[in-house]
């Protein structure tokens, strides 16, 4: 007898700017994510600022949900999915940002999804802002940069939150949050946050004065629906990447536990709702100046989140006596110190393939918290090879999903951890974030589009897809 409570939330992730398209459709504005070009394997994508004709912007047409909406929720229905996560895109519904009056059409179209979902049984749990602040905010005032940028998004917030009181009650404010703790890579702070660094300025400075007022901006949306809908579930989001130790050095267990702190920061504040001593301490030895006004600790006390989602794809090892040698991925750092670990294997990208670690992370953050938690991104980014006969048979996919869910289960029935529910990343092939390409793959879903924007955008259906229907229908009891 499985004892994954009766209403765990099995589902699927995705977001709408890796699967919508309908870019400039319906009213929508250009976003931060819309003057990214395409990326490829070891190639980073571009942040153009603007939409030049002869570039390649994957996200533009990504997948077409936007005209395919209908029938992709009927696969997620036959999957039988109880949940799925996606996000509201910003400059879908102000189109600028700074608007006084929301785009109806953009409100009208997440009204029809959602009834979609619903009329499925399919439960929405849906991200305000994963990476998709209109341009204009990030170009006209510089961002979260910007303490102005705070009641733009509270707007935003407060419009979702009133249009769809009635169909969602599962939210989260920032995706990934904490992403822009890597500030070596410029990709974080602009999609986080609509940041980028001037010249002379101090990164980490920059980093977090911005992340000051996403901080309030998610601490006021959570104190603004819960005024709204008193039932609404509102998290925060972070990757969550454990930082193991090399070895039992304690040298090497303290900078592990130090480094830490970069993923640890934001939940620290939007769970507990103050400043961790250590973010204090660090501001005073390095003279940042961060702006916090009268009045910002009352908000971010009373705005503390009612669960914790995270994403979990990998983790990462550091040796306190050698230099970064650029182990890691692009999405999570190649962190200071970084080295392989010589227990793990990685995927086609370097991501490495750590299911124990999933159970891990999930008793240190609920240890550390006391709140629920939501595993709202986990998943296997692979090439994925069509058959003679159209059929995927995406058996190493299905291995590092069947792993990660034993994981959590332990978590579950022998460690006692709250968990929501499970939303792999990429339930369809959509449009990868940190690649820009299509080549990697996560859905169990096939789409037939390639990264140059070429493919006939037919769906078919992966080994995989029938192997988690099995596993939602038992409620994870047949892996
Ligand atoms: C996370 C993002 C997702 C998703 C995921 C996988 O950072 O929240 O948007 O993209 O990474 O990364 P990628 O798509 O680069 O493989």
């Amino acid at each position: 007898m499985n004892n994954m409570p009766k209403d765990f939330l099995w589902g699927g992730a995705l977001a709408a700017h890796q699967f919508e398209g309908g870019w400039n459709k319906g009213g929508k504005g250009p976003s931060v994510v819309d003057v990214m070009t395409a990326g490829a394997h070891g190639v980073p994508r571009k942040i153009t600022q603007t939409i030049e004709d002869d570039e390649f912007y994957p996200n533009h047409e990504a997948i077409d949900f936007y005209h395919h909406y209908k029938e992709d929720i009927a696969l997620f229905a036959e999957m039988g999915l109880k949940c799925l996560r996606t996000s509201i895109g910003w400059s879908r519904i102000f189109p600028n940002g700074d608007e006084d009056e929301p785009n109806e059409e953009g409100l009208q179209f997440y009204d029809d999804v959602f009834d979609e979902l619903i009329k499925h049984g399919i439960e929405p749990v849906i991200t305000l802002s994963h990476f998709e602040m209109p341009l204009h905010l990030a170009r006209e005032y510089g961002g979260f940069r910007n303490r102005k940028v705070v009641s733009f998004f509270e707007k935003f917030a407060e419009t979702c939150f009133k249009r769809y009181k009635n169909k969602v009650k599962y939210w989260m404010t920032f995706n990934e949050i904490n992403n822009k703790m890597d500030v070596d890579n410029p990709l974080f702070l602009w999609t986080n946050s609509g940041v980028t660094v001037k010249e002379g300025e101090n990164a980490k400075e920059v980093m977090y004065q911005a992340g000051h007022h996403e901080l309030l901006a998610s601490a006021l949306a959570v104190a603004k629906g819960k005024e709204i809908n008193p039932n609404f579930e509102i998290g925060a989001m972070v990757s969550h990447v454990p930082i193991y130790p090399y070895s039992s050095n304690p040298v090497d267990v303290m900078l592990a536990e130090e480094l830490m702190r970069q993923r640890y920061f934001f939940p620290d504040i939007q769970v507990r709702g103050y400043y961790p001593n250590y973010a204090l301490k660090e501001f005073e030895r390095e003279g940042y100046n961060i702006k916090i006004e009268d009045g910002d600790e009352e908000i971010l006390q009373d705005g503390t989140v009612d669960y914790l989602g995270f994403s979990y794809y990998m983790s990462t090892t550091v040796k306190s006596d050698v230099e970064r040698d650029n182990t890691g991925d692009i999405l999570n750092g190649a962190l200071p110190n970084g080295v392989e670990n010589p227990y793990l294997k990685a995927s086609d990208w370097g991501w490495t393939i750590d299911p124990v670690g999933l159970r891990y992370a999930l008793n240190r953050l609920y240890d550390r918290y006391q709140i629920p938690l939501f595993i709202v991104e986990n998943g296997f980014g692979a090439v994925d090879k069509v058959e003679a006969d159209g059929s995927i048979h995406d058996q190493d996919r299905i291995n590092y999903l069947k792993a990660h869910i034993e994981e959590l289960e332990k978590a579950v029935i022998y460690d006692g951890v709250d968990l929501l529910g499970y939303t792999p990343w990429g339930i369809i092939d959509i449009v990868s974030f940190t690649t820009g390409e299509m080549k990697k793959r996560y859905g169990m879903i096939h789409v037939d589009r390639d990264n140059e924007g070429n493919g006939t955008m037919k769906r078919t259906k992966k080994d995989s897809f029938e192997w988690y229907k099995r596993v939602i229908a038992t409620n994870g009891e047949e892996l």
